[in-house]
């Protein structure tokens, strides 16, 4: 084949030429354009002195117009690329009728520059500039998003790249950012409306009669059993595919991003999950993966055939694709409700091959957090839609398990917001993501990642924290402990430097993407000195996970889920880390 024999300076040229076109009417970056040689493409935002302009575009995704949110005038917004060590200072100039905020996600900075409203500073107004000025910490891939109102999920967002200071871990010829989103042309507020009218609103994939008949799903009996308690085991993602349409750097299946490799060459490819509210299966199915870095830190190469990647966390791989046959890049809901394939190819035009949407997944017993060893779930009659207080109906034996007030500590207030309660959370840190559980293939599971050099502080953990992850899926009610961020909890206290171990307990039937700002945490996985460095970590249904926080960094931060209606609902709380402090005792 001729394209076999391109040189990297032709692969460049087709670049230039494709990058004239515009694909969904809005412009792109020149990283995100379909044919883009790569993260270089384009101007990039790097130097010491940035400036990003907050306004609106219309855009046109899969046929239907909108107004998008913007950093620069376009969705995504620009690629910022920094270098470890470097000084910066980021203006965000407000061109909205509202407020407005960057957020830079994943970044070690002064808590006065982590832009969340209300929490590290007050917001920037219509007409304002607001000055970011930090020194760069680290390196990796990271990436920005709005942290007021609804924007992120109208297309306020973009990468970062930082350059280390020293030789790259994980050296590579050509790289590519690939960011995942999510995009509706139903607004954000309406879609809260609807969940909270009706929990399942967006699920399209319920189990029917016509499957029963056909022998598909669950069997009648357990049919019945979930029927009873008001839970439905599609119930995976909240938003889907009936309303979004997924987008590789902006593009849709068929507007068919395309990023440009030589064969032969090493490739990175820095994934970011930029969604408001998918949880993405990522796999490329023609080739093996070797996973270099996860939320920007490096861990030991390992090699995969799919991941798993929560909304806000970010996977660094690197491939080598040794033919001059265009790659299929396949970013799938983990509902399964839709997908959007990207390619990757020797030339332009090439179309990599679709794949068919998998079968949907359906929740067990373990995303209740239930030990399946012969537990009758559902001998008795039990609405799960209402608080574990209320009073339990005789004979509901065994599903009594998931109102067992007695489980959670006193510090989880139990009222409306809590309608279960996980009976016997299991760690899942080593377990396969939500779908992923029975795929013939290698798939990642956080236990698989080691941090490629130890963190320094190798402390035992002084003491113990258990924050449970809380809902009434059914009236769409989303806390932490019980107790929404509206209402006002005190905030969860450490003392500056102090080293806590934390474990998050899921008592709903959907993962969490739980994102602590301001710090690294470390998952306790098993990796002994190399417990892998995260920023965000995906708590599986019914299941728990621990990371070991040292607490170094003084001021009020934002914790929450990313999901951005759990967020909205009211799973969030702030932490504050404060050199006076509570006693460890
Ligand atoms: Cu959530």
């Amino acid at each position: 084949m001729q394209s076999a024999r391109l040189d990297r300076r032709s692969v460049i040229t087709g670049a230039a030429r494709l990058g004239a076109l515009t694909v969904l009417g809005g412009a792109m970056p020149g990283w995100a354009r379909a044919g883009t040689s790569g993260a270089g493409a384009g101007s990039v935002l790097s130097g010491e002195s940035i400036r990003i302009d907050i306004g609106h575009v219309p855009i046109t995704v899969g046929g239907r117009s909108m107004h998008a949110v913007t950093a620069n005038g376009t969705m995504p917004g620009p690629l910022i690329r920094l270098k470890e060590g470097q000084k910066v200072r980021l203006s965000v100039a407000n061109g909205l009728a509202e407020d407005t905020s960057i957020h830079w996600h994943g970044l070690i900075v002064p808590f006065q520059y982590d832009g969340v409203p209300g929490i590290s500073f007050p917001g920037i107004k219509p007409g304002e500039v607001f000055d970011y000025d930090f020194t760069i910490r680290q390196a990796g891939t990271y990436w920005y998003h709005s942290h007021s109102n609804m924007q992120e999920a109208m297309g306020l967002f973009g990468p970062i790249v930082i350059d280390p200071a020293g030789a790259e871990p994980a050296p590579y010829d050509r790289e590519h950012v690939i960011l995942l989103s999510d995009w509706s042309s139903i607004h954000p507020h309406v879609q809260l409306q609807r969940l909270k009218q009706m929990g399942g609103y967006f699920n399209r994939q319920k189990q029917t009669l016509g499957g029963l008949l056909a022998g598909k799903d669950q069997d009648l009996s357990e049919r019945l059993a979930w029927g009873k308690m008001r839970m439905d085991p599609t119930d995976i993602s909240d938003v889907t595919g009936s309303t979004y349409s997924y987008l590789v750097n902006g593009h849709d299946t068929q507007a068919n991003w395309t990023g440009l490799f030589v064969p032969g060459e090493r490739v990175r490819l820095r994934f970011i999950n930029a969604s408001s509210m998918t949880n993405f299966n990522v796999r490329l199915p023609a080739l093996p993966m070797t996973i270099v870095q996860a939320d920007g830190q490096d861990v030991e190469p390992v090699e995969t055939d799919e991941f798993q990647i929560g909304i806000a966390e970010t996977y660094d791989v690197i491939i080598r694709p040794e033919k001059a046959e265009a790659i299929a890049i396949i970013a799938e809901a983990i509902d399964r409700s839709g997908l959007c394939r990207a390619t990757l190819a020797p030339r332009i035009g090439m179309v990599a091959p679709m794949v068919a949407v998998r079968e949907r997944p359906l929740l067990a017993m373990k995303d209740m957090g239930m030990d399946m060893s012969g537990m009758d779930a559902a001998s008795g009659t039990l609405d799960l839609s209402a608080p574990v207080t209320a009073p339990a109906k005789a004979g509901s034996h065994g599903a009594m398990n998931m109102r067992d007030t007695s489980l959670v500590p006193a510090s989880v207030r139990l009222g409306p917001g809590v309608a279960t309660i996980s009976a016997a959370p299991a760690d899942r840190l080593g377990d396969r993501p939500t779908g992923l559980e029975t795929v013939g293939h290698r798939v990642l599971t956080y236990a698989d990642l080691k941090a490629l050099v130890p963190h320094p502080d190798r402390r035992t953990p002084e003491r113990e924290l258990e924050v449970h992850l809380t809902a009434n899926m059914e009236r769409y009610m989303w806390s932490f402990d019980g107790v929404k961020l509206s209402e006002n909890p005190e905030p969860l206290a450490f003392r500056h430097n102090e080293r806590v171990r934390v474990t998050l307990v899921n008592d709903t039937m959907m993962p969490h993407p739980i994102h602590l700002h301001g710090h690294f945490f470390e998952l306790v996985n098993g990796a002994e000195d190399r417990q892998p460095r995260k920023h965000t970590v995906n708590v599986l249904p019914g299941g728990k996970a621990s990371f070991d926080l040292t607490a170094d960094a003084v001021g009020d931060w934002a914790f929450h889920c990313h999901m951005l209606l759990h967020m909205h609902a009211g799973m969030f709380r702030v932490v504050t880390v404060r050199a006076d402090g509570p006693s460890a005792t």
